[in-house]
């Protein structure tokens, strides 16, 4: 199985052939070889800053200017990333798999660069602004931005349209996410905690519905359990080995 030093479960190759119906959910790790800071962990975004000080409606209140500061700052990075080998393997699968949703974590747009179509952002769009009083969202791709914090047309301020803790994520994609999670056969967990909800339920959800798991991390986390596969790497070097390396026949239709 070509370049992966990792060993090789013996069913995996029939496991990704015969798959048809095939989710996909993301986390930071997949941005991680990007250059895109994870959340947790040793080089965690967490370990500099207080999530509740940055990352929920009540910080954005109490100083959104503040709030601000930090999301440019991440905006520069981001802005910057260039999408790894990891996100144009998932771009492929879509294509490889009759049917094929991604639900992604990510707020970085990465994935969508790397040619992703069918992509639920679960917990929405860096580069969206949504303002505070009219509700209504547009994009807004300055680096570094032009004034903090950055307000509509009509004088308001906006605030970034990413899904902060306590709030709830928008109903509709959680329905379409969950219809794709029932009816899968094959999930792949890559590069996510799995300690935030209401994603964090969603490998289970699939499981219930019959669906296997093959998990994609550098370390253990809580889905590990759940998994079926568990393969302990680097995304951006495991996904490219298991697509690119393998002649797989692609699935017929479901
Ligand atoms: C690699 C790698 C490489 C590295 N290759 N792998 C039920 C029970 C308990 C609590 C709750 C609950 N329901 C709701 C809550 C509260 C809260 C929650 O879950 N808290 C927990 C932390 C306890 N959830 C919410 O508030 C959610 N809202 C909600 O549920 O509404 C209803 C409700 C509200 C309140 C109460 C009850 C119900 C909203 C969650 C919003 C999360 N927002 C953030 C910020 C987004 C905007 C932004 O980016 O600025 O989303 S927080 C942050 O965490 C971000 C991420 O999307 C999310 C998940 O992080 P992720 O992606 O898993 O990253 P990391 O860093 O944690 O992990 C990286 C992984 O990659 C690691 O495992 C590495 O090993 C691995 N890795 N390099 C492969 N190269």
């Amino acid at each position: 199985m070509g370049t992966l030093s990792i060993p090789i479960p013996k069913d995996l190759k029939r496991t990704l052939s015969s798959a048809k119906c095939v989710v996909v959910i993301t986390g930071a790790g997949i941005s991680a070889e990007s250059g895109v800071p994870t959340f947790r962990g040793e080089d965690g975004l967490w370990k500099n800053y207080r999530a509740e000080e940055l990352a929920t409606p009540w910080a954005f209140k109490k100083d959104p200017a503040l709030v601000w500061q930090w999301y440019d700052w991440r905006r520069g990075i981001i802005g910057k990333a260039k999408p790894n080998p990891g996100h144009f393997t998932i771009a492929k699968m879509e294509k490889f798999y009759p049917e094929f949703t991604l639900i992604t974590q990510n707020v970085d747009g990465l994935h969508r660069k790397a040619g992703s179509e069918n992509v639920i952002e679960i917990h929405g769009n860096l580069w969206r602004v949504r303002c505070v009083e009219e509700g209504k969202t547009f994009y807004l791709n300055d680096v570094p931005l032009k004034e903090i914090p950055p307000r509509c047309s009509c004088g308001a301020l906006v605030r970034p349209d990413v899904v902060w803790f306590g709030e709830s994520l928008d109903p509709q994609l959680i329905s379409k996410a969950h219809a794709a999670l029932t009816s899968c056969d094959l999930l792949f967990v890559i590069g996510t905690s799995g300690v935030v909800q209401p994603v964090a339920s969603f490998p289970s959800l699939a499981k219930q519905s019959g669906a296997q798991i093959i998990e994609i991390n550098l370390d253990t986390t809580p889905i590990s359990a759940l998994a079926d596969i568990t393969l302990r790497g680097k995304s951006g070097e495991i996904l490219p080995a298991l697509f690119e390396n393998m002649s797989l026949e692609a699935p017929k239709k479901c």
